[in-house]
């Protein structure tokens, strides 16, 4: 067959791309610019210590599916070197793994070192054996700090770039982050496009709270509202939210369960329908994708809160956003030849054309999923398993001893636990007294709570 060999030569030289050509990354004010295109770019957080490995792909390919570029995650340094010089990367925290995954499907990544992440992760997922470093002041201009903060960024950077992660050896990293929520710098570059890492789909739970809730019209009416105003990558914080395993959920009172309220739910089901919603809204931005990002933006008041936003690029090509932040009274709009709309209270609807509206945020066309749990008898019953806390280990292996102050408790328990018994004894003959006596403790602690021969006599929540 006189053509075979042609065919070989061009899916030959198909796969040598696809494995070595790098991809070229670099913005302007309005845009990233990938490989010489200018993008919109959805991006959702999967943590991935919070899912496990086999849940990976079935994860990363649902957030492909529901319109996600980009997979982005922290890096959480506790977990990587839990005894300083020693590193782990072990089962879910083979962080190469994950973002190989990502490219796998076909998605980009953004990569956040930290390494103070934050997170509601155990201590912002700062290894103890750092806080206890004689000297160190954690995030500051410290010798100590940096030069730890140094090595494990560099040994992340390392690794990513031997397994050529990174966009420019041709990997799925496209943007990578260091630091974290770090207040008092955040100057906005009129040079660099506006980028949100964290745009909420809901909220972390904590324990006896009830369970937050961010709707899908809610979630994507502030989505909507970035990209009016000029967005051009938006980051869900959480796509796929997860679990909090073993000591890792961060405190005051976090739960195990880090679900978020997020678009994929705890064990990576569909949460509908923010899911099914979040995906339309994406698919309607993107029809607008080459006007936002090579246009420029005008605004018109059309009062009582009503904006039109035009966006026009250079071939005369138009897409527009009609919002209404008025959040008890609906809108008319009417733009003669472009056609009358309704915009209801705390909405924003999107014109292709500014003459056809393919989205608006109020109106839920995916489907509501309702979970049902059942009970599987099949398998063996589920029951609980008590961990006696290590007592041990909790005293540095001290077991107890005797101290005339309150302790540094980090320190001293190495964060093997929450718990640490104070005792002391005092005798008090006079009982008038005794029966209305106050116990007073000085401590930056969360939580206390007294027994008075052997009897619980209250507690206190900070
Ligand atoms: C952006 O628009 C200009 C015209 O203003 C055009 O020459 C250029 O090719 C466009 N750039 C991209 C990346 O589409
Ligand atoms: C948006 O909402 C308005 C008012 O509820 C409705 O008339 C319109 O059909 C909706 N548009 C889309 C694209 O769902
Ligand atoms: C309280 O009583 C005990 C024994 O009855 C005695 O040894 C002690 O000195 C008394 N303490 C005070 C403060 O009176
Ligand atoms: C208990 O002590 C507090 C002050 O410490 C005082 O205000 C209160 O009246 C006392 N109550 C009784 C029943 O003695
Ligand atoms: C919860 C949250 O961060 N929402 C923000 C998402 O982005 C829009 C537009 O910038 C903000 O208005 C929301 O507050």
């Amino acid at each position: 067959m006189g053509s075979s060999p042609w065919v070989g030569i061009v899916l030959l030289s198909l796969a040598f791309m696809a494995l070595c050509v790098a991809t070229e990354v670099t913005y302007d004010a309005h845009s990233l610019i990938i490989n010489g295109e200018k993008r919109i770019i959805f991006s959702g957080s999967v943590h991935y210590p919070r899912s496990t490995v086999e849940m990976w792909p079935n994860i990363i390919q649902k957030a492909k599916d529901g319109g996600l570029d980009a997979i982005e995650s922290y890096v959480f340094w506790d977990q990587h070197e839990p005894i300083r010089r020693e590193y782990d990367f072990p089962g879910n925290l083979d962080f190469v793994k994950f973002f190989k995954l990502v490219q796998e499907a076909g998605l980009y990544a953004i990569l956040r070192i930290g390494p103070y992440v934050c997170a509601e992760w155990n201590y912002g997922g700062f290894p103890i054996w750092l806080h206890n470093m004689p000297g160190i002041e954690l995030r500051t201009d410290n010798p100590i700090y940096k030069n730890e903060m140094q090595i494990f960024t560099t040994e992340i950077v390392s690794m990513a770039k031997e397994a050529k992660l990174f966009a420019s050896q041709g990997g799925p990293i496209i943007l990578a982050k260091i630091e974290n929520e770090y207040g008092n710098i955040m100057p906005n570059n009129p040079k660099s496009p506006k980028i949100f890492t964290e745009n909420l789909t809901g909220w972390f739970q904590k324990w006896g709270q009830r369970v937050p809730h961010r709707s899908a019209e809610d979630s994507a009416f502030s989505v909507a509202r970035f990209f009016q105003n000029g967005g051009i990558l938006n980051n869900y914080y959480m796509y796929h939210g997860g679990t909090n395993f073993g000591r890792t959920a961060g405190g005051p009172y976090i739960t195990t369960s880090y679900d978020y309220d997020a678009p994929l739910d705890e064990y990576g089901n569909l949460n509908q329908p923010k899911w099914g919603h979040l995906k339309q809204f994406h698919a309607a931005i993107k029809l607008g994708e080459k006007i936002l990002t090579n246009g420029t933006r005008t605004d018109k008041d059309l009062g009582n809160q009503v904006t039109l936003t035009t966006y026009t690029n250079a071939n005369g090509e138009i897409f527009c956003f009609l919002s209404n932040i008025n959040n008890n009274q609906d809108a008319n709009v009417d733009l003669q030849q472009d056609g009358k709309y309704i915009v209801p209270s705390w909405s924003v609807t999107i014109l292709n054309g500014c003459n056809k509206e393919v989205f608006n945020t109020t109106k839920v066309n995916s489907q509501t999923s309702i979970m049902v749990k059942k009970s599987d008898d099949a398998s063996p019953k589920l029951t609980w398993v008590w961990i006696p806390e290590k007592k041990k280990d909790t005293m540095q292996g001290k077991g107890s001893f005797k101290a005339n102050q309150l302790l540094e408790q980090k320190e001293l328990t190495l964060d093997v636990s929450d718990y640490l018994w104070y005792m002391t004894s005092v005798n008090i003959n006079d009982t008038s007294i005794w029966s209305n006596a106050t116990l007073h403790v000085n401590t930056m602690g969360h939580t206390l709570r007294a027994y008075v021969n052997g009897r619980h006599v209250g507690y206190k929540f900070s």
